[in-house]
């Protein structure tokens, strides 16, 4: 079911011919930019007529409002299965304890005397989260997303996720008593890329947003990247990731269990073990079967995500080796399973989140953890970290200097300013000194 990638012995190669032998997900967002670039456009032109159209072709329900009504909202609300209520509640808790603790503060650094650089921290002043609807209704998401907007101290939150037919017309009730629960009352019924036009352009029922942040399909991937630039945005979701580093201590009943856990998002969901101990290996194999005979979504995610190229048993010689592998991977989510976790997950560098020894499963940092599942995908963990309050803020420095600062350091800048060939640079500060270089100290 899973195949298997033998990079023992001499196979292991160095840097970029070690990525391009571990297993990726095809998933060109470029080819999905042709087809919804018209779509956004015409969002631009249309405002919320579009949107109504758009509703009644991709999600068969023709619109009563663009904008959910606060009653809906309420009532979603009020019928949400107490325990689903306590858990989404337990979540956002635990969401916010970690979250507060990213907020910055302003910062003044004194460069010189009577010259200071402060660091400023300013949230977005408006924010369009998106929550998707279809196979993925993840009030847990709306959470990851609207926390770190929140404790960031974003004025302005509104949330668009897709109508549903099955719903009136409205999004899954559960995400909007996920909104109830978190305090977004501004809620539009609107999927995919539509959504983030909605989010760029604003519409009539909706003020535009400076940044869209959220899960979704490569549709939703693409309008961010169509955006990138007008507003800002997250990063473009790809398929879920799961690696796990694990040696002969893992148990292969909870390293299978987590496997699969991943592999149940999406049939491009990626699954992928890393081990020096082919036992293990084996042993991994041998729980699949049973354990996806007992779950659900077997045939349209599991299996196929599971045996698709984007999935393997990566076999190495060593740990050493395995955190070469992981980090050349970049994983969304990285377990360690090995004897002393913690100091070997210490030495990991690429991964959106690393969860430590047995009693970490990804599962729990997709709900309770506190932590945030808003992660990079695709090995932009290499260069990107996951959402967060830091997201949601802008840092702006503030220079201030005294004449006195400024005139110790003319000398510099207009010499800097000459090499450069730009000599009115040093005249902006000549002019403030009679046009003349004051003396450095
Ligand atoms: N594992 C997904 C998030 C999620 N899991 C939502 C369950 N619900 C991507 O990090
Ligand atoms: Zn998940």
């Amino acid at each position: 079911m899973i195949s298997r990638i033998d990079l023992r012995g001499d196979a292991l190669p160095e840097g970029g011919a070690l990525r391009d032998l571990l297993p990726r997900a095809e998933f060109d967002v470029e080819a999905a930019l042709d087809k919804v670039r018209p779509i956004c456009e015409d969002v631009h032109h249309r405002g919320d007529a579009a949107l109504i159209e758009y509703a009644e072709k991709f999600d068969g329900v023709t619109l009563e409002h663009v904008r959910v009504p606060a009653k809906a909202i309420a009532e979603a609300l009020e019928q949400l299965d107490p325990e689903v209520g306590a858990a989404l509640e337990e979540s956002i808790r635990r969401a916010r304890i970690v979250h507060r603790e990213q907020r910055r503060e302003t910062h003044t650094t004194q460069v010189v005397p009577g010259g200071t650089v402060t660091e400023k921290w300013v949230p977005v002043e408006r924010v369009g989260l998106y929550a998707p609807g279809g196979r993925s209704v993840y009030p847990s998401s709306v959470i990851m997303n609207a926390v770190p907007a929140q404790e960031a101290g974003v004025e302005s939150i509104a949330l668009a996720s897709p109508p549903q037919k099955e719903f009136g017309g409205l999004p899954h009730p559960t995400i909007l008593a996920a909104c109830a629960l978190l305090g977004v009352d501004e809620v539009y019924a609107v999927g995919g890329a539509t959504a983030v036009a909605m989010f760029a352009y604003g519409t009539e029922s909706c003020a535009p947003a400076n940044m869209v942040t959220g899960p979704g399909n490569i549709w939703v991937a693409a309008a961010k990247r169509y955006f990138t630039g007008r507003i800002g945005i997250d990063a473009e979701a790809g398929p879920t990731e799961i690696a796990v580093l694990a040696d002969a201590t893992a148990d292969p009943a909870h390293v299978a269990a987590d496997l699969i856990s991943q592999a149940e998002h999406d049939p491009l969901a990626a699954a992928v073990l890393v081990t020096d101990s082919p036992e293990l290996a084996d042993a991994v194999e041998r729980e699949l079967e049973p354990q996806i005979a007992a779950t659900k979504h077997v045939e349209d995610r599991i299996v196929p995500a599971l045996s698709g190229r984007q999935s393997a048993i990566v076999l190495v010689d060593g740990i050493e080796d395995g955190l070469r592998v992981v980090d050349a991977y970049g994983a969304e989510h990285l377990e360690v399973q090995t004897a002393d976790a913690a100091a070997v997950a210490e030495r990991v560098r690429n991964a959106g989140a690393i969860f430590v020894g047995p009693w970490a499963p990804v599962s729990l940092g997709d709900y309770c953890a506190g932590s945030n599942h808003v992660l990079p995908t695709g090995g932009c963990a290499c260069h990107s970290s996951g959402l967060s309050v830091q997201s949601f803020l802008r840092g702006i420095h503030i220079v201030d200097y005294t004449r006195e600062a400024l005139a110790d350091v003319t000398h510099h800048v207009v010499t800097l300013a000459e090499a450069e060939d730009l000599p009115a640079h040093g005249a902006a500060l000549k002019a403030r000194f009679g046009w003349k270089v004051p003396d450095g100290k």
